[in-house]
């Protein structure tokens, strides 16, 4: 079933053109608005017809000076701002802006706006008249108490000379907070008594300038109460690509005392968030200052969002055409006493966490938690996720601060922090706008004298079981596990005292992490370049637009690529058919080629997570492996993996598709696709299920020695790409992956060998074998259409029913790449036995030539 198609749908019937709300008010002294220097020109034109000629071209002139030369050319800006209104009950007709009592608030709030800024000289000469765009029930904070207040929303326009830019931003933000109540006391003296209105919070902001652009040709604003929780999109979800050059805004209003949640389902829009973005506000105005957060492409951070008040603007900008398919995402309300944070904590371990985890906490929100052990013990608290919005210098906007100690930003997992007390106290707050997921945290209150009781002690202070000392792996963090160890025989020793394969010397890759293991290795003489395939070339040949080394790794790690003479097996061929010195340029996020074909077709291989951890076969988490696809055979279930290219392609291993006896596996009707899963027999929201129409194996695949063990699957019907479904990158002919370099290897597969198959998602780290040692290794016959992959000293590999799923490596933009097709090997993660590929590099073309993609 394809969950993506069910739920309440948002009607778009319920919008309003806002363009033709706008009204703006007089500006006060709008006759000594100066008279526009085009007018005069204007007198030109009305000369004769013999002038003409003349008239025209010093019209054109003036013209060009005027809009290109002049600096005090006149222009409009325009301010989103908010004022609260002390002492006034909201009232359900303030929501209707064509109710008389909407109409008589707005009145005095443009005049207020119209006395606060006849205070300042800039803004008195420049403002031009200003719009009420809507209010909602303030939550009193302003200093009116109790949520007796309301929240006015409003544009106000301004006329000025750009040379007058700065100094009118400057203005407008003099007018502070609280400079609003103190225009208020004076409004009473100016205004009718009954007119003055007690204002606070007066904040206003510039309009961001892409919600301006000429070429949006269609506002639309949708009002929408989230009482009853129901779906929002953008217009064509899921079937179309959302439409070019529109703003839209989506104003969410909870009912009185509840917050506003807005958790998106699929959020894909183009990459550049200067052309098209969502902009989410803690308000019911796109206020600058109130921003939650601004999104575009493929985010891939939590995408839950909650409210502060009982308000919240959703906006999307787009600029020209482009298919994407946009977003779609739930909306409800939580009350406001729900999950209150903080409080005293007594037992001696615990947990606690930012409002909402993992959902982005809400702005404005503090939090203090109090935290009491016994006596004679001391505590510690490990921060095992923490990821503060915008966190400004010295920690001033979003911070959580542990008994004084400021933190922000982004911290690795397992952060502790120690108190030299049975107290502790933690504070988390945040401002006004760029929230985070926040974070989640473990206390715990330990004897000073034993603070890993039964484990070993990490240098950052954390504990981590024994068995996981001296394995190989940075457990601690901080490498502290590591640290002075006793080698195996099949170990080398760094200088920093941790032991490494001995098979990873002099790979390139720096594994001590103080480069020991690449130390005194078999070097070339003194003025020559050693390249990765062990040949040594005159260093003067590096980086002269030819691939003297025969593998590329002398035109590698140039400042710039070269556009080559000719071209060969190791260089990348642009769609001009030009090749170029770089390395694997391919979306790499810079233009290589001078007609960009490197970085074309680059939505791939992006993933909501980063891997961070290395171990060998390990659960992995949900949407992290997007391009990952269980094959099903009706009636038994997951057989083979295959990886999803395209919203209609997939690619598996040949092996997979022959039939077998009875089992007729080389028809497409025999089988399901199920991307987006995670565990098995546990579809959710993202799971989407697909008949396939048509399997292409590769009409040279060998049965007897797997060779050219590849096959392609087209899918009945296009899948929306999804959180949780999305395609990896296929590497050009050319693209090189190193022996030594990381993969990572993923499948539903047995979890030993002749072991059953996992449940949930399995994932291990690997690494790319060197080709000749590959073959000395294994009894079976390795071609040149095969990659080998694996830790040889055995332990982790793939195996039974991994088979057809994908060899995923993360290209120096952190782009994922498809460099094999789990195929064979002697049995599973055997000693010197490392797991045999297809190497896609070989099929580029051929998946090319028959899927398009
Ligand atoms: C299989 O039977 C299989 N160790 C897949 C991969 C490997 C072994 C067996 C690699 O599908």
């Amino acid at each position: 079933m394809d969950h993506l198609d069910s739920g309440q749908k948002f009607s778009p019937t319920q919008n309003h053109d806002w363009d033709a709300t706008l009204q703006f008010l007089p500006a006060p002294d709008s006759k000594r608005l100066e008279k526009k220097p085009g007018r005069r020109k204007r007198l030109w034109v009305g000369v004769g017809l013999l002038l003409s000629a003349a008239g025209v071209a010093l019209l054109t002139g003036l013209l060009v000076w005027h809009f290109h030369l002049r600096s005090d050319v006149r222009m409009k800006k325009i301010y989103i701002g908010s004022m609260e209104i002390n002492n006034q009950r909201f009232l359900p007709s303030y929501e209707d802006q064509n109710s008389p009592q909407f109409t008589n608030l707005a009145f005095l709030v443009g005049q207020q706006l119209k006395l606060m800024y006849s205070k300042n000289s800039v803004l008195a000469k420049t403002f031009k008249g200003s719009s009420v765009q809507a209010f909602s029930e303030g939550d009193g904070s302003g200093g009116g108490g109790g949520g007796n207040s309301i929240v006015a929303y409003y544009e106000a326009e301004f006329d000025l000379h750009t040379s007058q830019q700065a100094a009118l931003d400057e203005a407008i933000e003099s007018i502070g907070p609280s400079a609003g109540s103190e225009q208020g006391r004076q409004g009473r003296l100016l205004l009718k008594p009954t007119d003055a209105l007690s204002v606070n919070n007066v904040i206003s902001r510039a309009l961001d300038p892409r919600m301006t652009r000429s070429s949006l040709s269609v506002k639309k604003l949708f009002n929408i109460h989230v009482s009853k929780a129901g779906v929002v999109q953008s217009p064509g979800f899921p079937d179309t690509s959302y439409p070019p050059n529109v703003y839209l805004q989506w104003r969410l209003r909870a009912d009185s005392g509840h917050r506003v949640r807005l958790d998106f389902h699929t959020l894909i829009l183009e990459d550049d968030c200067q052309q098209d973005f969502i902009k989410i506000y803690d308000s019911l105005a796109p206020i600058e200052h109130q921003v939650l957060t601004e999104l575009c492409g493929y985010p891939h951070d939590s995408l839950s969002f909650v409210s502060s008040g009982s308000v919240m603007l959703l906006t999307l900008v787009t600029n020209e055409k482009k298919n994407f398919p946009g977003f779609r995402a739930n909306f409800s309300q939580i009350p406001m006493t729900e999950r209150k944070c903080g409080g005293q904590l007594t037992a001696d371990r615990g947990s606690f966490s930012s409002p909402f985890f993992p959902a982005n906490y809400p702005p404005r929100s503090t939090c203090v938690w109090t935290i009491q052990a016994s006596k004679e013990k001391f505590v510690k608290v490990q921060f095992n996720k923490f990821l503060l919005g915008e966190s400004g210098a010295q920690c001033r906007t979003d911070y959580v601060d542990v008994n004084g100690e400021r933190l922000c930003g982004s911290k690795p997992k397992s952060t502790v922090i120690t108190s030299r007390s049975n107290m502790m106290t933690i504070k988390f707050n945040s401002d006004s706008s760029y929230v985070g997921q926040g974070f989640t945290a473990e206390y715990e209150a330990f004897v000073p004298t034993n603070p890993c009781p039964g484990r070993f002690q990490c240098t950052n202070n954390l504990c981590i079981n024994k068995t996981l000392q001296c394995d190989g792996w940075n457990d601690c963090g901080d490498g502290s596990d590591e640290d002075d160890c006793k080698c195996e025989a099949s170990q080398m020793k760094c200088k920093n005292g941790r032991c490494k394969p001995k098979f990873w010397e002099c790979d390139g890759f720096d594994d001590c992490g103080d480069e020991t293991d690449e130390e005194n290795c078999v070097k070339c003489k003194p003025g020559e370049f050693s390249c990765r395939n062990g040949r040594c070339v005159p260093e003067k040949l590096k980086c002269n637009g030819k691939d003297d080394c025969l593998d590329g790794s002398d035109e590698s790690k140039c400042e710039k690529s070269l556009v080559l003479q000719q071209c060969s097996d190791f260089t990348f061929r642009c769609s001009s058919g030009r090749c170029i010195s770089k390395l694997n340029p391919e979306c790499d996020g810079e233009q290589d080629c001078e007609d960009g074909s490197d970085e074309e077709g680059c939505q791939c291989g992006t993933r909501p997570y980063r891997s961070s951890r290395i171990v060998g076969g390990q659960a992995s988490r949900e949407g992290e492996w997007p391009w990952q696809v269980s094959l099903h055979i009706r009636g038994t279930g997951h057989v083979c993996g295959a990886s999803v290219l395209s919203n209609r392609w997939l690619v598996t291993a040949a092996h997979c598709v022959q039939d077998n006896g009875p089992n007729k596996y080389s028809q497409a009707d025999q089988w399901e696709a199920l991307l987006g899963l995670h565990v098995q027999s546990q579809t959710n929201e993202w799971t989407v299920r697909r008949n396939v129409r048509r399997i292409v194996a590769h009409h040279k695949y060998n049965p007897g020695t797997y060779d050219n063990d590849i096959a392609l699957m087209e899918l009945d019907a296009n899948v929306t790409l999804n959180q949780n479904i999305w395609p990896i990158c296929l590497p050009s002919p050319t693209y090189d992956f190193p022996a030594g370099q990381e993969a990572w290897i993923t499948g539903w597969g047995a979890t030993r060998e002749g072991g059953l198959t996992a449940t949930v998602l399995q994932k291990a780290e690997v690494r790319i074998v060197n080709s000749t040692v590959c073959k000395s290794l294994m009894s079976d016959e390795v071609t040149d259409r095969m990659l080998c992959a694996g830790v040889l000293k055995g332990g982790v590999d793939a195996c039974q029913g991994d088979s057809g799923g994908p060899l995923s490596v993360t290209g120096p933009s952190g782009r994922v790449f498809l460099a094999g097709v789990v195929s064979w090997g002697d049995g599973c993660a055997r000693r010197n036995k490392p797991g045999i590929y297809t190497r896609v590099t070989k099929f580029r073309h051929w998946i090319k030539e028959r899927s398009g993609v």
